[in-house]
């Protein structure tokens, strides 16, 4: 009988044990769950094409209201001082994905219908983080080019973003406004019909006459938006485009479902990747021309299509935070929101942008715009949202899109740095420490040296109003040196008051710049 105790004392013992061991075991591995997402945390990088810092209704600058938007940056860290790495779109995500300055590459400028500028060996972003563990997304414009040659959108188009990092694809070759009007996923033009290939030419005397296909140049009768400079190839759905196509009926996109269209595509990556870390690069085309919204927001912010496409990704956001909401992925997703160069009105279609902007600031009262050297060419909206973790707060640190990937690198544990970015993630995380001391800002090849509240702009040849799109690019034959603390608008050329921080800032940038400046022609310095 004793034994028997015995027995049953020792089987009760190892039942106790076993459950203890098991509820441990549960624990940690539940804690370990949780710090891994902690430190592992989803990257939604919210992209917008041509927004200005005035457009976001949170920055107080502008008339327009987002509230979406809002939302993120109210809860989140805004920065009253984030730059996108260049005025105009491709040298900008082409720094965003390697972390590298623009200028270092001579093919980062603006793509029509070019060939992929990150060369497939270079870290990027998505790479890094696939190293990771996460599985990488982009959905919306890409604009890097594809191809090493003349594309040929009939068969599988590589290299394209499959080839540099993302595991998957569904993108608009390179703006709304070029053609192909077609989406392309994981380099396959989508609902393409093998009978109907598509053909695209982007020369200037281009023998598409031959096709007899209507051009805005020669049928503006048949189009329902008039160009105003540029933008006179093929028409396509009534919009007359840059470049010409021919074929690929079936595949040709609706612009005024291309907002919904994307928004499924990201939502779906979501959906599916929800058990994953995942990186999901959402790259909105508005409110880059042409401005076409769907018609349940025609009309709703009185400001014309521009401030129409804009409550439009503003709502397409909105959107996306509720699918996260749903899929219980807002504590440990990192959302970046920023806008990839300034505004521009009038960018070759006559849509009223200039007529019904109102008392709307598009600039938030920063000189210049989109493809400018001044500070609204690249000093645009920059969000960083995690829900309970970042807490809500402005930051007026320097910050640059080309800090995202040595930072977010930093934020996921991986030791990779990028040679022109910075790990900014505890600013990010916490509001805490320093941003950049300095940074070059570029605009079409040009740059300029902005070094604490400084900015020094080089003197440039070339007209110093491009007047097609009525912005002041920054060219003038002598230096400008403004203090943009007490001059935000960078109204008073300081050199001759403070020429010794015009000559240290002149050293300095040179230093810096030094060999790889690709356009010397450009410069005048003495
Ligand atoms: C310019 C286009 C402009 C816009 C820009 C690219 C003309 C006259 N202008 O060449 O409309 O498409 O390229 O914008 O064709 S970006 O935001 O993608 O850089
Ligand atoms: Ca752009």
């Amino acid at each position: 009988r004793w034994i028997k105790k015995r027995i049953k004392f020792m089987k009760l013992l190892k039942f106790l044990f076993f459950s203890i061991f098991l509820i441990l075991l549960g624990c940690s591995k539940n804690q370990k769950n949780i710090l891994s997402n902690i430190s592992k945390p989803n990257i939604l990088i919210i992209y917008l094409d041509d927004l200005g810092y005035g457009d976001v209704s949170a920055y107080n600058k502008g008339k327009i209201q987002t509230p979406n938007i809002d939302k993120l940056a109210n809860n989140g860290l805004k920065f009253t001082n984030g730059y996108s790495s260049s005025a105009t779109c491709s040298p900008s995500r082409y720094a965003l994905l390697t972390g590298k300055y623009p200028w270092r590459n001579p093919n980062a400028k603006i793509i029509t219908g070019g060939s992929l500028i990150i060369d497939t060996t270079e870290v990027t972003l998505p790479k890094v983080l696939n190293s990771n563990g996460y599985y990488s997304g982009i959905v919306g414009k890409w604009h890097l080019g594809l191809g090493n040659t003349k594309i040929n959108y009939n068969s599988l188009i590589s290299p394209g973003p499959n080839q540099v990092g993302f595991n998957y694809s569904y993108i608009m070759a390179d703006t709304q406004d070029r053609v192909p009007c077609v989406y392309i996923e994981n380099g396959k033009v989508v609902n393409l019909d093998d009978d109907d290939p598509i053909e695209v030419n982007f020369a200037v005397n281009s023998n598409f006459d031959d096709y007899n296909l209507p051009t805005g140049l020669n049928n503006p009768e048949l189009t329902n938006m008039k160009w105003h400079h540029g933008h006179n190839g093929s028409i396509i759905n009534g919009v007359p485009r840059i470049g010409y196509m021919k074929g690929g009926e079936n595949a040709l996109w609706s612009d005024i479902d291309m907002a919904d269209h994307f928004l499924k595509k990201a939502n779906e990556f979501l959906e599916e990747n929800k058990e994953n870390n995942f990186f999901l690069f959402y790259s909105l085309q508005q409110p880059h021309v042409p401005r076409t919204p769907h018609p349940r927001f025609e009309g709703l912010s009185g400001m014309g299509p521009r401030g129409d496409v804009i409550l439009e990704a503003d709502w397409c956001i909105g959107q996306i935070y509720k699918t996260l909401e749903k899929l219980d992925l807002l504590k440990n997703t990192l959302i970046i929101l920023s806008s990839d160069n300034g505004p521009v009105l009038n960018d070759g279609y006559y849509d009223n942008a200039v007529e019904l902007l109102g008392d709307h600031d598009p600039f938030g009262g920063l000189r210049g715009g989109k493809y400018s050297l001044f500070e609204a060419g690249t000093k645009v909206p920059f969000i960083a949202y995690w829900k309970n973790t970042i807490q809500s707060g402005v930051s007026n640190e320097i910050i640059s899109q080309i800090d995202l990937l040595s930072s977010i690198s930093s934020i996921v544990g991986d030791k990779f740095r990028s040679k022109d970015g910075q790990d900014l993630s505890n600013l990010i995380l916490n509001n805490h420490g320093n941003g950049r001391k300095e940074l070059i800002i570029e605009a079409t090849t040009r740059t300029a040296f902005r070094s604490g509240d400084w900015v020094m702009i080089p003197p440039y040849n070339g007209v110093p109003v491009n007047k097609n799109v009525n912005i002041e690019l920054g060219n003038s034959n002598e230096y400008k040196l403004f203090n943009i603390k007490n001059d935000p608008s960078q109204r008073v050329n300081l050199i001759k008051v403070n020429n010794i921080q015009l000559q240290k800032m002149i050293k300095r940038y040179k230093s810096i710049i030094g060999d790889d400046m690709n356009s010397p022609e450009k410069l005048i310095l003495e």
